[in-house]
């Protein structure tokens, strides 16, 4: 299996995040994708590509374009207000306040295209994000030209990210990218399985309304874990997208024996649609180990996984999302992959 590596992933580096009223160590960190790096080199899975640019086009079919020139300013913009350190929001137009003018204040633009105060906008965030996409892109002109199966190896993750606010680490929805891009590339049916511990609230919510995407998610209940606001299981999709969406939500601290079987739910659901490609949201945040998330997957469990999804037996791209155990990363991440290269 090849690898496209997001080499720009390092010019985004946050030093801190708020959690529980304080600054605390950043979770989603360079080290994450070096390790990850290093174990794919040490396995000879196959080939480490760079990213080919596709351009902002393919970014702007999924997200607003007032969005991306935010992001694309963003740095410049904190730093001519003399902002120190990472930019973060404080202030947010909940129920009641208006989304449709776009406010001068920098301040209320931060809250105006995000949705929590988790996540460091630095200064590189928007050339590891914009690259990261242009990976998954390139990730995506390999299986459009025959192959198997691609892994892209980015961060920060993506799933999180709406059409027009970052937040849960990330900004650029890849996945949402990579699958409108295969539709404008002419496929009609594209699934997308998130595994991530946290619910995809990005990549549903983009395509909630449509018939040419299925979104299923298997991930901790917002009612106890992020992102909160979605990812309950009555969310069925809407319009001419209802019927294309399923969530599969489990308590945290659920059994893997739970988790395999929300697995063969998803995936029976996504074998009804009879898609042409399969894209993975890849989180390995359901680790046993993972120090902010509740399930109890460990390196059997994701050779398993990576197994299961071979047999499901379409074109398959990998794109990386969470997993904050920094040390065992790379080696969970690579027996999903390993595991998928024998399970053919
Ligand atoms: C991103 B991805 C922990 C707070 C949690 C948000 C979690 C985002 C997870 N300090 N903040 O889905 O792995
Ligand atoms: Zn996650």
């Amino acid at each position: 299996m090849k690898t496209i590596y997001n080499d720009k992933h390092p010019a985004h580096a946050a030093t801190h995040e708020f959690f529980r009223g304080r600054l605390v160590p950043a979770f989603e960190t360079p080290a994450r994708a070096d390790f990850i790096l290093q174990a794919v080199q040490g396995a000879d899975l196959g080939p480490i590509l760079a990213p080919v640019n596709h351009g902002l086009q393919a970014l702007a079919r999924v997200h607003s374009s007032r969005y991306l020139n935010f992001l694309a300013g963003a740095w410049e913009e904190w730093q001519a207000l003399g902002g120190e350190g990472d930019a973060f929001p404080a202030v947010w137009p909940v129920r009641s306040l208006r989304h449709d003018i776009e406010p001068q204040s920098f301040a209320a633009r931060m809250g105006l295209y995000s949705m929590d105060s988790g996540t460091p906008l630095t200064a590189g965030a928007w050339d590891a994000a914009f690259w990261g996409a242009q990976a998954a892109l390139t990730g995506l002109d390999l299986l459009l030209a025959g192959e198997r199966s691609a892994y892209v190896l980015t961060r920060p993750p993506g799933h999180h990210a709406g059409s027009d606010f970052f937040g849960g680490y990330c900004f650029v929805n890849n996945a949402a990218v990579a699958a409108q891009a295969a539709l404008d590339q002419g496929l009609k049916k594209i699934a997308i399985l998130d595994v991530d511990y946290h619910h995809g609230n990005g990549t549903q919510a983009i395509f909630y309304e449509r018939a040419d995407v299925f979104f299923a998610s298997i991930h901790g209940d917002p009612q106890t874990e992020y992102p909160f606001f979605l990812g309950h299981a009555d969310e069925a999709g809407a319009g001419a997208g209802l019927g294309f969406n399923a969530n599969f939500p489990l308590p945290a601290g659920a059994t893997n024996e739970q988790w395999f079987e929300r697995l063969e739910a998803a995936l029976a659901r996504l074998q009804a649609y009879a898609p042409e490609l399969l894209i993975v949201s890849l989180g390995v945040d359901t680790f046993a180990g993972d120090p902010i998330s509740h399930f109890q997957l460990d390196q059997p469990e994701f050779t398993r996984l990576g197994e299961r999804l071979a047999r499901f037996g379409l074109p398959t791209l990998f794109l990386q999302e969470g997993g904050y155990a920094t040390e065992a990363i790379g080696l969970n991440v690579l027996a999903v992959l390993q595991g998928f290269e024998q399970g053919a």
